[in-house]
């Protein structure tokens, strides 16, 4: 057993947020996927208070050795979430990180508030990759700005925090320093790399929503030496993730200073990848062919 924040893990490989949808895998599946369940711990994906539709298509590009993603949120907003999706998730033979996103400290704690007392809930991730439009900074970019974010939020809960670092920053370590200093329990990096794609033959942006972000093994290098940087910085526990896709990868990241893993992209090409990396990873098998 594997602890985190309190949290009992089987193992200490979980799913990046927005990356596998276990209510679809649940109907895809059906119950056989609760008894070899891919992760330790299941990250929802990200919601916010209000509904949003998401970004306009295209959202995804595929790109060299990674995926490159404009989704824009979409979600049935907070009140469909405890409603519907809460009781649901609550089914999963896992603990269940809940991830929430507001664009101001008032709006992120409404929703930290509002799960504070939900024994369904295990601990409150904090996507803070979005602007604060009070404020035009960079919510996750900004130490100042982060840390302000954890000091208001931090006494609505006795929950854990994690906050979800962005990688789009001069300084991620002092990004995590700042959170570790507002109160955050964890932290979890890297988000997706901002990236653009153009469309073919032409010189507008292809996605829908303009710019994107890239993720899988094109980024895993930068996930290392992010989160290496990071453990230099935080004496919290760290969630590594970015490309990751074979039980090496998973070591690396581990030796780097993470304390538990995410696969996020990887999941798309193969739901089950969780419990493979999982498995290498407990075999200790490095070499494994691509
Ligand atoms: O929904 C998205 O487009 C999205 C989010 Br909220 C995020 O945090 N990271 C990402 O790559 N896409």
């Amino acid at each position: 057993m594997i602890e985190l924040c309190g949290m009992r893990l089987r193992h200490r490989v979980i799913n990046g947020s927005g990356c596998f949808d276990a209510l679809a895998a649940l109907r895809v599946f059906g119950e056989a996927m609760l008894d070899d369940f891919p992760f330790a711990a299941y990250v929802s994906k990200t919601i916010t208070l209000a509904p949003r539709e998401g970004n306009p298509p295209p959202r995804l590009w595929e790109a060299a050795a990674g995926l490159v993603n404009s989704i824009g949120l979409p979600n049935r907003g907070l009140a469909a979430y405890l409603e519907h999706d809460l009781p649901s998730l609550a089914a999963l033979p896992v603990p269940l990180i809940t991830n929430v996103m507001g664009s101001t400290r008032e709006e992120v704690g409404e929703l930290v508030a509002a799960l504070a007392d939900s024994d369904r809930v295990g601990a409150i991730e904090l996507n803070v990759s979005c602007p604060n439009v009070a404020t035009g900074l960079d919510i996750g970019a900004d130490p100042g700005e982060l840390e302000a974010l954890l000091r208001r939020v931090r006494p609505l809960t006795r929950k854990p925090l994690i906050v979800k670092l962005t990688p789009n920053t001069a300084d991620v370590g002092a990004c995590a320093a700042a959170a570790e200093a507002g109160g955050a329990d964890a932290v979890s990096l890297i988000n997706t790399l901002r990236a653009r794609v153009i469309a073919p033959g032409g010189s507008a942006p292809w996605l829908g929503g303009g710019n994107g972000g890239l993720s899988g093994p094109a980024i895993r290098l930068v996930a290392l030496a992010q989160v290496s940087r990071v453990a230099e910085r935080v004496a919290i526990p760290i969630v590594g993730m970015g490309g990751i896709v074979t039980g090496r990868d998973a070591r690396e990241m581990l030796d780097a200073g993470a304390t538990v893993v995410a696969v996020g992209t990887e999941s798309f090409r193969d739901p089950a990848a969780g419990t493979r990396i999982a498995r290498e990873l407990e075999a200790g098998i490095t070499q494994i062919a691509r």
